[in-house]
Formats: C-alpha cells, structure tokens, sequence
C-alpha cells in the first residue's frame, strides 16, 4: 500500500520516493533505510536534479552547490540548478560530440578544477564510467591506465597533453581527447567551448544500482594498479543513515575536502556526500599543497566542515600559527592512513575541535568512522558503519575475538553490501584473491575491542601508505631499475613524524656508480622517480646497501627491511 501510496505522490521508484517524500515534507535531508538496494538509482537525476528542484522551489538556502576559489581571487559559485544545466550539457558533449555511450571508459586526470565536477557528472547522466586520476602522473602512469582500461575518451590540462600525446599511438582505443584549458591544441577538443555551444537539454539514463559508475586505481604489493571498479551503490551509500551520521551535513553546511582529485576520498568527500546532504562543496585550487594556504582559507570563508588525511592536519599543527581558533569549522574528520592519538588531542587542544577518523579504501569507500557526536577513542578508527558488517578474520575468513590481531574483513556473502566495489576489472585472479571466506579481505591489519572499535595495526603485506597515498614497492622499484646506477633495489615503508610513512629505498649500485659522491647520487635517484612516475611515490629516504636480504629461492625479504625501520627486528 504503501508503495502505490508513494508512486502516486512521487512518480519515483520505492526507495526514491521515500527519500523524496520525505524530504518534500520537511523530514530534513534526505533518509534512506540502511539496507535498501532500489533497483534503480542515478545520482544526477535522483540527487543533483533534486536539489535543483529544490532550489526553484525556493526550498534550500542561498548556499551554492559548487564553491571554488584559487589564489588569484578568482571565485566559481555555482548553485544546484546551475550545475543541473552545466551537467546537462556535458552530457551531450560526451554522447553527441564525442560519441561516448553507456559503459564506456573515460580517463579523468584534472587538477581541483570545476570541470572535475562537471565531467563526474555528466558521466554519471550518461552511463560513461569515468576513472580519476592524479595530475602527478606522468607519461607511462598514463600510457598504462589507458591501455589496461581501453578507455575510449581522455579529459585533461593543457599541463597532461603533451605526455597524452607522446602515448596515444599505443592506445587504439582512444578515440576522443578533451582539453579543459583556456588555449586549444590540435587534436583535442575543447571542453569549456563545447559546454557553451551545446543543448542543455538531455534525458538521463536510468541505471540499475549496480551497473558500474567509476574505476579507481589502487596499487597492489606486486605489478601495476588494479582497476577497482564500482557501481551507483557507491553513491547510493551516501544516502544510508549510518553513512549520514559520519559528518550529519545539513543544507546550510560548507564541507572543504582537500584529497586530491584522483582518489576516491574526493570522489566522496568532494562530492557524494556534500551534494546528498544538499551542502556545498568548497574547493580550493590547491596546485601545491601549502599548509599556509589552508589556515589562512579556513579563516578567510565560512567553511563548517573539513576532510582530509592526517598528514594535513599534522602539517597545519607544524605552522606555528599564532591561532588556529578558526571562526566557521565546526567539525573535522581525518581519513586515508594511521593517526595518533597524540595528534588527535593536540588538534583539539589547538583549534579545540575533536578530530574525528574515519578508514576505508579506494574498494569499500568510507567502511568505519566516528561518527559525529560518537564517543572518540584516540587512536581508533571507529566503528563498522552499516550496512557493512566488519570483523577481524584470520587468513581463512573465521571471526577473531576481541583485541586478537587479524585482517579487516568486510562480509561480502551471502549478501554483497552496497557500497564494495564489483570487482578489479579485467582480473579474476586478484579479485579472487581478496575473497576469504564470507568477507572481503583488506589486507589491512587491525583489532576490535569489546565495544566495537577498530584499531588500525598496518599492511598484511608490503603495500606502502605514504601520506595517504597507497603506494606499490614494485612500482618504485621499476622505476628506479631504469636509472643506470642500479643493479637491484628494495622498497617499504619506514616512519615519519609528519607523512606518518615514507617509502625507502635499499639500493644496490651498478659497479660504475659504485665511487659516487652518494648525497648527489641520492638526489638523482630521487629526481629519476619523480619524472618517471607520479613523484608522490619517490624514495624521501635512500640507503646503498651491497645486497639485499633473499629468500633461498631469490625472492627480497621485504618485510625483513620493513621491521626494521619499525625497530621490529
Ligand atoms: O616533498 P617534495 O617537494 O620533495 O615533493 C612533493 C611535491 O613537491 C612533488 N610534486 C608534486 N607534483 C609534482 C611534483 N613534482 C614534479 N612534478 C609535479 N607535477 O612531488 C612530491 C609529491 O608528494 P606529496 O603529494 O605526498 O607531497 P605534498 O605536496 O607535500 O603533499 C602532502 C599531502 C599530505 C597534501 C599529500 O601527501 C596528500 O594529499 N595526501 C593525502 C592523499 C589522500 O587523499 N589519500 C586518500 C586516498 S583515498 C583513501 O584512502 C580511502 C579513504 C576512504
């Protein structure tokens, strides 16, 4: 009864129209049931359109959707109806222009830019799967996202071009290429021009919940990143009240998010969850990262909440700042690595708000978390946060005790909840391999205690996280074995103070780099990563050592070096 009660008010589907009836008769934001997988969910129409007809019924606040500022004093604001109509017309861009369609790949690799938001989501109207990528890569970064994706299209900066360009020919799959910038260049299209001349009038597609949305690249231990490839539930779970109750945005709220656009943390920082709330999203240009920047941005505009990894608030807290008591923020929450409850209490102490933490990957999204208002344990990363059932599991998927030390396993069977990713796309293999048991296994180690909180212990395996960024030794490794001073090398992490973890590189030399003054060889070996790959990855510490620790079969003792830098060993 209820169901054609809701259809003949709403015209929706049943979980659409109790999120719309809802909020159309002043329950507040929008409510969804924690279990509820409607068959079909659309996060531009069902969420941005929403709020679009929000607004021209006069029904939310003067608040833009959309706030953007660089240093220069250049300021985007742009309000829901105008984000309807701008991503309106990037969806014809893509699909009339373009000929992109339903399911096809595109790269996205731009900087904070408006247009981020813009291409997200018109892939999303169109069904194009869009892939985001950090700017800090280069030339082979991109010539391997590329190829193992097939992607079809390419949206970049005029900065990215030239190292397109220098890969397209090995893409066969690449058919359009377009360039957000003020200039044009021969062989792309130029994406601001085109969304001025095209229509914006566009019907969205009506997805299924769980046809696929976006690919996120995640490195592993060994090879290249695997493509962790997620459907509309992944924006459906924003809208879980468990999820709700991690930062309780409301309308009136500016939430600033400072994760690169390439990860997922901004995908659901920056956007997801801001715009299910109907708050805006405030961005700052950010090119370098400059904790200056951000202290003096957070006294500037009326920004009430903050997201970013522990490494910014840590790099704030070193400013020596005469205040840090900042007029709007209300709230702040930290996400994508370890943090300390020392840190934790000096923030509090400093700008006297509670750091709340959060933990999730580029395949689950945000899994546990403090929520706002929940009890902090310092250290801990909060709780599982529903659907999500999450326990530790030993390597056969069997359930640990409390306070037991274990893998983070996310149950996954009999039940796939909302939110996990599909798969890793073209791989069986690695998919399968982080099945165990009934759950989902992170690789991540950790506890729980009696009460339910989570305590973040470290990698299972060699995976590095250097500030956040999930860093593969392989990758490093690779790149350094193109330099010739190297005969062999080992990569892990050791600690930092500020980074929370570093990648180190051990370092065998060829026998003619063997008499090197070894600070500048260090500085080149550096200097060789970064403009090799994406420099986030670059060795901050170099040991030369004359071998390695192997295995009887020839395999580097990785984990050997590793606890070592931990004083483990
Ligand atoms: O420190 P250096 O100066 O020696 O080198 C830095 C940069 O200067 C340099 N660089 C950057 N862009 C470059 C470039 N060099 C050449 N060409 C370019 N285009 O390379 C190094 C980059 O390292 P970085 O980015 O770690 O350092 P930076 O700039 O100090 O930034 C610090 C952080 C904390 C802002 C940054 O590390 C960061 O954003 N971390 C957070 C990452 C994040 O958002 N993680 C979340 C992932 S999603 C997730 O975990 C799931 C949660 C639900």
């Amino acid at each position: 009864v209820l169901w054609d009660i809701h259809r003949s008010r709403c015209g929706f589907h049943p979980a659409l129209q109790r999120l719309r009836c809802q909020s159309l008769s002043g329950a507040g934001a929008p409510r969804w049931n924690d279990c509820d997988t409607p068959e079909e969910f659309n996060f531009a129409s069902d969420v941005l359109d929403y709020w679009t007809q929000m607004e021209k019924e006069g029904k939310r606040g003067p608040n833009p959707a959309l706030w953007w500022v660089n240093n220069q004093g250049d300021e985007v604001k742009w309000s829901f109806r105008e984000m309807t109509d701008l991503t309106r017309r990037a969806a014809n861009v893509f699909t009339q222009t373009c000929g992109l369609q339903e399911g096809d790949h595109l790269a996205l690799i731009l900087p904070r830019v408006p247009e981020w938001w813009l291409v997200i989501m018109a892939c999303i109207r169109t069904g194009i799967v869009f892939m985001p990528g950090t700017t800090q890569m280069k030339a082979k970064d991109i010539l391997y996202r590329l190829q193992v994706s097939k992607a079809k299209g390419i949206v970049t900066t005029d900065t990215l071009a030239p190292e397109v360009d220098s890969v397209a020919s090995e893409c066969p799959a690449l058919k359009t290429k377009l360039l957000v910038s003020d200039h044009s260049r021969k062989g792309w299209l130029d994406f601001r021009s085109l969304i001025q001349s095209e229509s914006p009038v566009h019907t969205c597609i009506k997805s299924k919940t769980l046809d696929p949305m976006a690919i996120f690249f995640t490195s592993g231990t060994t090879g290249f990143p695997k493509m962790a490839k997620h459907s509309h539930g992944l924006a459906l779970r924003s809208f879980f009240p468990s999820c709700r109750k991690l930062l309780q945005l409301k309308t009136s709220d500016v939430l600033w998010c400072l994760s690169d656009t390439g990860w997922v943390l901004a995908v659901l920082g920056s956007l997801l969850e801001p715009w299910t709330a109907g708050s805006t999203v405030f961005v700052h240009h950010l090119p370098q990262f400059d904790p200056k920047v951000i202290v003096q941005t957070l006294f500037k505009y009326p920004i009430t909440q903050c997201f970013a990894a522990p490494s910014v608030f840590r790099m704030i807290l070193q400013q020596n700042s005469t205040s840090l008591r900042f007029p709007t923020l209300e709230h702040c929450c930290t996400g994508g690595e370890a943090l300390l409850p020392e840190e934790q209490e000096l923030w509090r102490r400093q700008t006297g708000i509670l750091l709340y933490q959060a933990y999730g990957q580029s395949e689950t999204g945000i899994s546990c978390g403090t929520l706002r208002g929940m009890k902090i344990k310092p250290g801990s990363m909060g709780k599982a946060i529903p659907p999500y059932d999450i326990q530790i599991i030993d390597d056969k998927g069997n359930i640990l005790p409390p306070n037991t030390e274990g893998n983070i396993g996310i149950r996954i069977k009999p039940t796939r909840p909302i939110g996990v990713f599909m798969r890793y796309e073209s791989n069986p293999v690695k998919t399968a391999e982080v099945e165990c048991g009934d759950f989902y296994n992170s690789g991540d180690r950790a506890t729980i205690d009696a009460e339910g909180y989570f305590w973040f212990l470290g990698r299972a395996d060699d995976v590095i996280n250097a500030s956040g960024y999930r860093i593969g030794p392989a990758e490093v490794e690779n790149a350094l074995a193109e330099h010739p001073a190297v005969a062999e090398s080992a990569v892990v992490s050791s600690p930092d103070p500020i980074r929370g973890e570093v990648v180190k590189a051990f370092i065998v030399l060829t026998p003619k780099f063997l008499s090197h003054d070894r600070d500048q060889l260090t500085k080149e070996l550096q200097q060789h990563v970064k403009s090799v790959t994406a420099p986030y990855k670059y060795p901050r510490k170099v040991e030369f050592v004359s071998e390695l620790p192997k295995t009887i079969t020839g395999k580097i003792k990785r984990s050997e070096l590793r606890k070592k830098e931990f004083g483990q060993m």
